[in-house]
């Protein structure tokens, strides 16, 4: 039966990381076991964030469990889920997270040769009107497996990472990655009845769509730069006479899904001012906005390329389709802005 909705060649992430082993030389197949502990992680949180108004609802965990704890809220128990996950990969040396002040060495029992930089539920303020969240992150191997683990290992830039990528649940659980150096990005969608993520976007590059995404709200802080570039899309340069189509302003509010959509149709995201972290939202967003064919920046320059001084550290980003990420560095070349 060749009916085409009949789909029976579909391919899934559990699949395609096997792939990538085997046409990887010298794989020993232990970043195989770490993403799929970072897939199985996700399908967790996608399982409890989908249940957790329910949860509340019927009681079940209520304000207060059976041990009168106050119920873990979501981002807690998403990074609990991550740690656990992650260190019983064994394949872990260092994991940062969000939600924790310092970095975790993981004991040499079950040490292993990867960093993960993640955020575990980023746009968690979202969760109680029903926006899209997710989890963001990005990896890198120690700098010297034979050396103690330190933060030296995630101090530097995001162009030393290997993989990169986020999960996000909306209306769907979508988890979207790129192995760096394969110049692929991929997303698969999870079908809970399964338990797979099956692809369903293969090799997405950037649309072309003329979309801008900032926090308007923040407009009194913008530099020269940000401004100058924003009126320019916003207004008719002066004297223009013919058709002018200004962009499309759509923010949600919430990293993953902007970025979701800047990847799918296009157009240009920026966060100016210092909120964004870098080794968890900037360097793996960014990864994936180039593997994409897009441009990712601070305005003044590519963003992979910065050294974070600490492991919260944050930085300015512009990211998106390459033209406007570089009109928008040109308006900081012309004005000079925050020198
Ligand atoms: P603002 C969510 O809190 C977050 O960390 C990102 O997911 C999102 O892009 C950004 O902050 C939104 O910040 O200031 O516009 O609410």
């Amino acid at each position: 039966d060749n009916r085409e909705d009949l789909r029976t060649d579909f391919k899934t992430l559990t699949s395609d990381i096997l792939h990538r082993q085997q046409r990887t030389e010298r794989a020993t197949g232990d970043l195989t076991i770490l993403l799929n502990a970072v897939s199985s992680a996700c399908k967790w949180i996608s399982n409890v964030v989908r249940k957790a108004e329910l949860l509340k609802v019927i009681g079940v965990t209520g304000s207060t469990n059976v041990q009168a704890e106050e119920v873990k809220k979501l981002d807690v128990l998403s990074n609990q889920i991550m740690c656990n996950l992650l260190r019983d990969s064994g394949k872990t040396a260092v994991l940062v997270s969000e939600e924790l002040e310092e970095a975790i060495f993981v004991d040499a029992s079950e040490r292993g040769k990867y960093c993960v930089c993640f955020d575990p539920l980023d746009g968690s303020s979202n969760i109680d009107c029903g926006v899209s969240i997710g989890t963001i992150f990005g990896i890198y191997l120690v700098k010297d497996t034979k050396a103690e683990p330190s933060v030296k290992d995630v101090l530097r830039p995001g162009t030393e990472m290997v993989a990169a990528g986020y999960c996000m649940y909306g209306s769907s659980t979508v988890m979207v990655i790129t192995m760096v150096g394969s110049n692929e990005v991929n997303g698969y969608t999870l079908d809970p009845h399964i338990g797979e993520f099956v692809m369903t976007h293969r090799n997405i590059k950037l649309g072309k769509k003329k979309i801008y995404s900032i926090n308007e709200g923040n407009a009194h802080t913008f530099d020269e730069a940000i401004k100058g570039y924003i009126n320019s899309i916003k207004f008719p340069p002066p004297g223009h006479q013919g058709k002018f189509t200004p962009y499309t302003a759509r923010y949600v509010g919430s990293m993953v899904a902007d970025i979701h959509r800047t990847l799918l149709y296009g157009g240009i995201f920026l966060y100016p001012g210092g909120k964004l972290r870098v080794l968890y939202e900037c360097f793996p967003m960014a990864l994936l906005i180039e593997a994409a064919g897009g441009k990712a920046s601070t305005g003044r320059g590519r963003i992979l390329d910065l050294v974070p001084d600490q492991i919260h550290a944050r930085s300015p980003i512009v990211l998106g389709t390459k033209e406007e990420v570089e009109a928008v560095e040109e308006w900081y070349r012309k004005t000079n802005a925050g020198k």
